[in-house]
């Protein structure tokens, strides 16, 4: 593999610098472990972050060189897609131009003791991984033991790697980066399927961000040798990826073939991790990889049943992704439309189509998927739910909330300020305001994974326009709904006995006002919705999302905090609700990660510098 494109650079640059970097790389090369921690200003976090360091040429370790040594079936596409390397533009301001909480000292000590609190509860979580569980994917944090999830290849500790870095921890850091570098091997797993999708936000974007900020060049060694494996998966008649992956036949050099049914979210958000790693290696075959998706998706956004999005699965044997009808936001789609805007902050907009598939899928999500759910207090909030649309104009929607769709507040917001999209930071406030809105409804104060509402007449196309009619609160249409739904005939009632019926529904399920069903009562410790309204903190700098974020930590440890670390909860609606005996990785990786950083000095992580992907791994965004 060859890295040499980066380092050709440095001969173009001043002859000083040149001979300043040049030390500085011999220095970090003959370090045994190439650990470039002093080159970052801060003690207590990333502060003055380093440009990524021009890397060696890479051999992988010798017990770690399967996957670059397995011969493809069908070699890389010739010529390669050329990396975007040229100029960037000058995007408009992400963060928000000042953040008035910063300008109180009280208000600072608030939130620094808060970040302590978040911290603590990190660390926790972590002692509990590396006592019982060091090196498998999560630890069991009710009974403790061990558990592989994603492949064996230690999940936690990769998602929890930049986590680490940004909340100061440099030696458990240090210790987690010298365990990865000898111990994480890609070239074995114990199981038969791997989600590409799921290794490439977690391990691939997980070393990449830890290789971001801290420089140490073992982590985008670990990122190349995911990328050389996960490169195999591309190994198809038509260059599209298998999404679940036989593994052990791909290993074995069986000839494969990308299926016919793939979740679009699983197909259309490998792009920034592999484009990334291309960038730092030098390598264009990553990026020429995704970026052939991202093609075909363009080409056929606009002969979809619903022009602008894409259905929920799509056909990579064929590279089709206008067949299906049906058009969620949420579930197994989400990051597909994420990646897109990030896309384009990630190479400095160098790649236009990013940008207009952005446009126009927000244009059709803003007319078709967004609502107003009917609610007690009239609050003027969205939800973000599903649409099936036959393509001769009938459009239903399925007035679902789901926590993963949290993650469009933040969406919009960042959209929004990118590309200079005034209603859509409106948008963005509308659906955190939805998320905040379904947070508080619940005893716990956390909201189910999953649930149905009754939406409001909408007249505009997000439902929400000064003429659109008043969201009034229906005790007996929502009270109709919820019967409709337990399957309940109301036709002969009056509204005394209808309303009865309702109660009793009501009471069993414990259902919250303006709730119609809850098709799902977890919380399986999700970061989107504090991630959204850590996004929209940073663009807008409204100091009372501190508090919403202090309510939403406080209500989640309280429920979730077991003996050990925190616990999937399985039920929302429950005084007290019981452990699931489950972390996953993104509770260090994301959740935590967003409350730490709202609560941190503002220019920690800034958005004009860095993207998030969408396992809260920040990317550096190429600047001009
Ligand atoms: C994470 O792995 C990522 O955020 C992904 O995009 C969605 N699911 C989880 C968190 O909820």
């Amino acid at each position: 593999m060859a890295f040499g494109a980066r380092r050709r650079g440095i001969l173009f640059l001043a002859p000083s610098a040149a001979f300043l970097l040049l030390l500085l790389y011999l220095h970090l090369w003959t370090d045994e472990h190439a650990f470039a921690g002093p080159l970052l200003s801060s003690s207590s976090g990333g502060h003055g972050y380093s440009p990524p360091i021009p890397v060696k040429d890479w051999q992988p370790r010798p017990e770690f060189s399967f996957w670059s040594q397995l011969p493809y079936h069908h070699n890389p596409p010739q010529p390669l897609k050329p990396l975007p390397t040229g100029k960037p533009v000058q995007f408009p301001r992400v963060q928000a131009e000042t953040f008035p909480a910063e300008k109180s000292g009280s208000k600072r000590a608030q939130r620094a003791q808060r970040r302590e609190k978040v911290k603590k509860v990190f660390k926790r979580c972590w002692d509990s991984y590396r006592k019982f569980a060091w090196l498998a994917d999560e630890v069991a944090p009710v009974s403790g033991g061990p558990r592989n999830t994603y492949g064996g290849w230690a999940a936690t500790l990769v998602d929890a790697l930049d986590t680490m870095w940004i909340m100061g921890m440099k030696s458990e850091f240090r210790e987690a980066v010298d365990a990865a570098a000898t111990g994480i091997n890609f070239t074995t797993t114990d199981v038969k399927d791997v989600n590409v999708f799921e290794t490439t936000i977690r391990y691939l974007g997980g070393f990449l961000a830890a290789y971001d900020l801290s420089g140490d060049v073992r982590l985008l060694q670990k990122a190349a040798e995911v990328g050389e494996m996960l490169y195999h998966a591309f190994d198809t008649p038509n260059h599209m990826p298998i999404t679940r992956w036989d593994w052990q036949a791909a290993a074995r050099g069986s000839k494969q073939e990308a299926p016919g049914s793939v979740l679009l979210a699983e197909i259309g958000s490998l792009s920034m991790e592999f484009t990334r790693l291309s960038l730092l290696t030098g390598e264009a075959k990553w990026f020429d990889a995704v970026h052939r998706i991202a093609e075909a998706m363009a080409a056929q956004q606009d002969e979809t049943a619903l022009p602008g999005l894409w259905p929920l699965a799509v056909n990579a044997r064929d590279a089709v992704f206008n067949e299906g009808n049906f058009f969620p936001l949420g579930a197994m789609a989400d990051s597909a439309y994420e990646y897109l805007p990030k896309m384009s902050a990630l190479v400095g907009g160098q790649l236009p189509i990013y940008r207009t598939m952005y446009e126009k899928a927000i244009n059709t999500a803003s007319r078709h998927n967004l609502f107003r759910p009917m609610n007690p207090t009239g609050e003027d909030v969205l939800i973000a739910g599903a649409v099936r649309s036959d393509g001769r104009g009938k459009v239903d929607l399925e007035p679902e909330g789901q926590h993963l769709a949290c993650f469009l507040g933040g969406l919009f917001a960042l959209g929004g300020k990118l590309f200079g999209r005034p209603r859509d930071l409106e948008t963005a406030v509308g659906l955190v305001n939805g998320c905040i809105w379904a947070y508080k409804s619940f005893p716990s104060g956390i909201m189910a994974e999953t649930f149905l509402t009754v939406p409001c007449n909408k007249s505009s196309p997000d439902g929400r326009a000064a003429e659109d009619p008043p969201c009034q609160w229906d005790e007996l249409a929502w009270k109709r709904e919820v019967l409709r739904l337990a399957g309940k005939e109301t036709a002969d009632m009056d509204a005394e006995k209808l309303s009865a019926a309702a109660d009793k529904v009501i009471e069993t399920h414990r259902l919250p006002k303006g709730f119609s069903r809850l098709t799902d009562k977890r919380y399986i410790l999700r970061p989107e919705a504090i991630e959204s309204v850590f996004i929209l903190y940073r663009t807008t700098g409204a100091e009372e999302l501190l508090d919403v974020a202090w309510d939403m930590f406080s209500a989640i440890e309280k429920a979730t905090a077991t003996q050990l670390a925190n616990s999937e909860v399985t039920d929302v609606t429950a005084d007290k609700p019981r452990f699931a005996d489950s972390m996953e990785s993104f509770w260090l990786g994301e959740t935590l990660k967003y409350f730490y950083l709202i609560f941190s000095e503002p220019d920690l992580i800034s958005l004009d510098e860095f993207v998030f992907n969408t396992e809260a791994h920040p990317l550096r965004r190429m600047l001009p």
